[in-house]
């Protein structure tokens, strides 16, 4: 499968996270794409689309923000990757904060997700990676094209990140795609976690559905988002479809759950498909609950790969490090034999 990773990915490398009350090793690290790219044929240098596919999905503050963070965060004394320490709950009015943990707050919602010296460069890259695999499919000469990402982007939305994710990839290339007149467009988010970033863009959006199958935000992060009964709102009522599945989720549960998303998503009547890829469905990920096998991986990837759809896979998350290129080569062979 032609797919697409930029060098500055690897410049993203944050030391640690916030978490259950502890500074603990950072689980989204470079040792991720090395791991994955060891498993890949050739991989591409994805071409500079610029910001403004970007800022189609990103407000330009937000942008603002995450370019200058970290560069705030040394001046103002400190060392190390840029974490916030206050949230303000949603919902609050919008404010002209000035000091560095301020604005963290202001557009990060947890403490996982750190912004360190390459942060922007690296999510700019992944970025870049999901365009170039858009126009791969766009230009009619493939029907499958596959971003590696990373930083992921699911988490992402259009004024905030979290949980491991800055940009969202998958977002943006569904986004590029409308404009392209590749619509309708769908996005199936497959990650082990749901794309909360993914659905609050495209929430009033009814021009793109997404459908997520995902651990029960009940007992699993991103907790506030992703419950079975988010359907959309406005001109996007009914163009968002939540499967939250609860935790110990093996093939003979999964295999309905996606069957279901294809469904819908067929229903729907879209003409290009993006997906969300998350490896950390499997069973031995060291941060989650599913039991998916290496051989389940290619049953997902067959069984969407049978949509028959232009599709662009880009990856989302995924821990098992050492298993993690094993994973994605498994779901690409599915993709394609599909
Ligand atoms: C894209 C994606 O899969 N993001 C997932 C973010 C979930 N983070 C919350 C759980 C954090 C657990 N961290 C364990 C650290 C091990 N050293
Ligand atoms: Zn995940």
């Amino acid at each position: 499968m032609l797919t697409f990773c930029s060098r500055a990915q690897s410049a993203h490398a944050p030391s640690f996270e916030l978490v259950n009350g502890a500074a603990e090793a950072h689980a989204e690290t470079p040792a991720r794409l090395a791991n994955m790219l060891a498993e890949m044929g050739e991989v591409r240098e994805p071409a500079d689309h610029g910001l403004a596919p970007i800022v189609a999905v990103h407000d330009p503050d937000y942008l603002a923000f995450l370019q200058s963070a970290h560069e705030a965060w040394l001046g103002a004394g400190r060392e190390g990757d840029a974490i916030g320490y206050a949230f303000p709950v949603r919902g609050r009015r919008p404010l002209d904060l000035e000091r560095i943990d301020g604005r963290l707050g202001q557009y990060g919602f947890d403490t996982v997700t750190p912004i360190a010296a390459g942060t922007w460069e690296a999510a700019y890259g992944a970025a870049q990676a999901a365009l170039s695999a858009l126009d791969a499919v766009a230009s009619g000469a493939l029907r499958q094209a596959f971003a590696l990402c990373r930083p992921p982007g699911h988490h992402a939305g259009a004024d905030y990140f979290g949980g491991y994710c800055y940009l969202n990839n998958a977002a943006i290339a569904a986004r590029a795609a409308a404009a392209r007149g590749m619509g309708p467009v769908a996005v199936l988010d497959v990650d082990y976690h749901h794309g909360n970033g993914t659905q609050d863009i495209f929430w009033e959006d009814g021009s793109v559905f997404f459908a997520s199958i995902h651990a029960d935000p009940r007992t699993d992060f991103p907790y506030f988002w992703g419950h079975a009964d988010e359907r959309g709102a406005g001109d996007g009522e009914g163009t968002t479809f939540n499967q939250p599945l609860p935790r110990g989720t093996g093939w003979a549960e999964y295999e309905p759950a996606l069957g279901k998303a294809l469904e819908a998503i067929s229903r729907f009547g879209a003409k290009t498909l993006i997906v969300s890829y998350g490896a950390d469905t499997f069973a031995d990920d060291p941060i989650t609950q599913f039991a998916l096998t290496t051989d389940d991986m290619e049953r997902v990837g067959a069984m969407i790969g049978a949509a028959g759809l232009p599709t662009v896979a880009v990856m989302e998350g995924g821990y098992n490090v050492t298993a993690l290129g094993r994973n994605v080569a498994a779901f690409i062979a599915g993709l394609e034999g599909g």
